[in-house]
């Protein structure tokens, strides 16, 4: 009996399409009542497509700062090529490869994308791509978005108006997207631009945390119009301008005229103050603050002459016009070149007295003052020469002990009256020597020239008269 033997080949097809495909595979053959298992064998399938993973989806992207496409690559066996594209805001599709210039990456070694200085047509969808031996697996598209835009630079106001010597801060407030990355200020003042940036002296802020411009001391050359100026990776926003205008500085002095005449007697107001009249000056009203003009209250020659009104600040000293003062009338200003006279007895002495007078001086007269008694000498009075209009000067031609005392001079004219001020005479004893016995008291007021004649033992209080010594 033969047995025949079949071989039968039996073929297993197994389409492969990833790794899942691996396993134990056995052969059984079933007869009508028999099972037959064939030797167990193993497949193992390796490889598979490319898969990529993106990692976050969409991006969102600044404007000038690099932005990376992260993606996971898993392949067997491994990738040998990777390329990007992207289908920008016109629908063009453009493909990245690691030559492309402004990426980095998007290369087998490193398979992410970093865009290093987006701009806005950075826009777009992005796609991975990675292939190997089982052909080209691909990612989920990847939306970016760039961001971004010139800083938003504003001012608080359009117009500042300060004084002289004060702190004044001109707010600036800047909004950037992405930050900002410088911040200045433009000045602007008869057509010169100046800018001013954190290191200019003289001021704080411009800069980047903090934009306000602060000028510590306002001068009047910080007038003009100013800009806040901000910078980032998109572009330059400015502020509107705005007009620092400052109030003050020197003091500007005017005056009404710069020609006064004035009647004796008349208040003159004038806009006037004198390097030497203040407002505690004798004789006058005003140069203050609040008041500057300058009164006099009662005009006379000596008055005449050259005015400045003065006004000085922390800035400086401001002078007015000089103006002329000039007055045509006033009562006369006598004036006595010395205070005090010493004679001796029976000298010629004269008391020296000047007159300025408009109108002309009508009299000239003196007055003596001794031991309470006031006496008037004029012209023609005994004893003396002068006292008169053309030499108001007194001269004493034989002064006597008794011509001892205060004098003034005085001068009159049609307005009133002037006076100089007290000239002391004093008229010392001739001595000569004593040849009697007795002794001649003379009283200080031998007015009408009487001498006493006293006994050396009469009781007398020496201190108030004068004693001589007589032949
Ligand atoms: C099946 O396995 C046995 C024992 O392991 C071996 O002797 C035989 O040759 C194998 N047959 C085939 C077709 O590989
Ligand atoms: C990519 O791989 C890194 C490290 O292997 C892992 O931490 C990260 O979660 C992966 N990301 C994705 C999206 O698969
Ligand atoms: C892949 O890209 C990285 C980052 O740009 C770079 O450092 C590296 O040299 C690149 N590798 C290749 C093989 O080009
Ligand atoms: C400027 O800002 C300061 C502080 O923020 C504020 O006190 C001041 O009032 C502002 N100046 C103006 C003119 O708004
Ligand atoms: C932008 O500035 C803010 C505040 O100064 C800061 O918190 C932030 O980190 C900055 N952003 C960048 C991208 O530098
Ligand atoms: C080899 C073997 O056992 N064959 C059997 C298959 O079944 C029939 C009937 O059931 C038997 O007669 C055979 O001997």
């Amino acid at each position: 009996m033969f047995r025949t033997l079949k071989v039968l080949l039996f073929f297993c097809t197994i389409s492969v399409t990833s790794t899942l495909d691996s396993g134990l595979y056995t052969c059984y053959i079933k007869t009508y009542n028999k099972t037959i298992q064939g030797n167990s064998t193993r497949l193992e399938i390796k490889g598979a497509l490319p898969t990529i993973n993106v990692e976050s989806n969409p991006l969102s992207g600044i404007y000038g700062i690099a932005i990376t496409l992260y993606v996971n690559i898993s392949a067997t066996p491994s990738v040998n090529h990777i390329y990007w594209t992207k289908v920008n805001e016109n629908s063009e599709m453009i493909t990245i490869s690691s030559r492309s210039t402004g990426y980095e990456g998007g290369n087998t070694s490193v398979p992410s994308l970093t865009i290093s200085n987006p701009v806005f047509t950075d826009k777009g969808l992005y796609k991975c791509h990675a292939r190997n031996p089982f052909g080209v697996g691909h990612s989920n598209t990847i939306y970016i978005d760039i961001k971004g835009d010139v800083p938003i630079v504003s001012l608080d106001a359009y117009e500042f108006k300060v004084p002289y010597g004060s702190l004044v801060s001109l707010n600036c407030t800047v909004t950037a997207f992405p930050n900002h990355t410088r911040v200045y200020w433009k000045k602007h003042k008869n057509d010169i631009i100046t800018t001013i940036t954190q290191e200019t002296e003289g001021i704080s802020g411009s800069s980047i945390d903090s934009p306000t411009l602060i000028i510590k001391f306002v001068t009047l050359t910080d007038t003009g119009s100013y800009m806040c100026f901000a910078e980032n990776s998109v572009g330059i926003g400015s502020s509107r301008s705005t007009l620092l205008t400052v109030t003050g500085g020197r003091p500007i002095v005017t005056i009404g005229r710069t020609m006064y005449s004035a009647v004796y007697g008349t208040p003159l107001l004038c806009i006037v103050k004198s390097l030497k009249i203040t407002s505690e000056t004798a004789g006058i009203r005003g140069v203050k603050e609040d008041d500057p003009s300058l009164t006099i209250n009662f005009v006379t020659i000596s008055d005449e002459g050259l005015y400045t009104c003065v006004a000085v600040n922390i800035v400086g000293t401001g002078k007015s016009q000089s103006l002329r003062l000039s007055v045509d009338a006033a009562a006369p200003l006598v004036t006595a070149m010395f205070p005090s006279y010493s004679a001796t007895e029976n000298s010629r002495v004269t008391l020296l007295c000047t007159v300025n007078s408009k109108p002309e001086h009508t009299h000239v007269y003196w007055q003596k003052e001794a031991v309470g008694s006031v006496t008037i000498l004029k012209k023609g009075t005994t004893g003396i020469v002068g006292s008169s209009l053309d030499n108001p000067s007194i001269t004493f031609t034989n002064v006597g002990r008794g011509d001892s005392g205060h004098y003034i001079c005085f001068a009159t004219n049609t307005i009133g009256t002037g006076s100089s001020r007290t000239i002391l005479l004093e008229v010392e004893a001739l001595i000569e020597s004593a040849t009697t016995a007795n002794i001649l008291i003379v009283t200080q007021k031998p007015v009408d020239n009487t001498v006493s004649e006293y006994d050396i033992t009469d009781s007398i209080d020496l201190k108030s008269h004068y004693y001589i010594f007589l032949n």
